[in-house]
């Protein structure tokens, strides 16, 4: 163990109804992220959606994580995402799908560093199951 059992705390955080609704991704950010599909006729209502409230960032890593993340997520249209992926289940239209990934590893790198601030993401290492990816 690296850290004793009693060091290790739990934390509930919780974004309160403010939090959700102040808007914080700014227009330049969203704009940037999207610059590919500048041209296409629904930017500017891209633009206002994903600027329209707070989003939650990840950034994950793994072996293939870019094709099985998109495969969790589900077509861009979310009545022909298969049912089961998170677009089949919880969206209902392109306009608003949920939820983001990127479409190549190139993008996730771009994308990654446009969102994420040096030092924001958590990296380490197993020392007990190095083989392990
Ligand atoms: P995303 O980048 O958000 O994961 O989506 P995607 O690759 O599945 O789809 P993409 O073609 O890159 O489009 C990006 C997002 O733009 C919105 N969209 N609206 N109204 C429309 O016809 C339309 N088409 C695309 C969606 O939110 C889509 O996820």
């Amino acid at each position: 163990r690296i850290v004793a059992a009693a060091e290790v705390e739990q934390s509930y955080i919780m974004i309160k109804p403010d939090g959700v609704q102040r808007g914080l991704c700014s227009k330049d950010l969203a704009q940037e992220h999207y610059k590919d599909l500048k041209d296409k006729p629904f930017f500017p209502t891209l633009i206002n959606y994903i600027t329209s409230g707070p989003v939650v960032c990840m950034a994950w890593e793994g072996v293939g994580v870019v094709a099985s993340a998109r495969k969790l997520i589900g077509a861009t249209n979310p009545l022909q995402a298969e049912p089961g992926t998170i677009r089949g289940d919880l969206a209902v239209q392109t306009g608003r799908n949920v939820v983001h990934g990127s479409d190549s590893p190139d993008n996730g790198k771009r994308e990654i560093a446009l969102w994420f601030k040096e030092g924001e993401l958590c990296e380490w290492e197993s020392v007990q199951t190095p083989w392990l990816i």
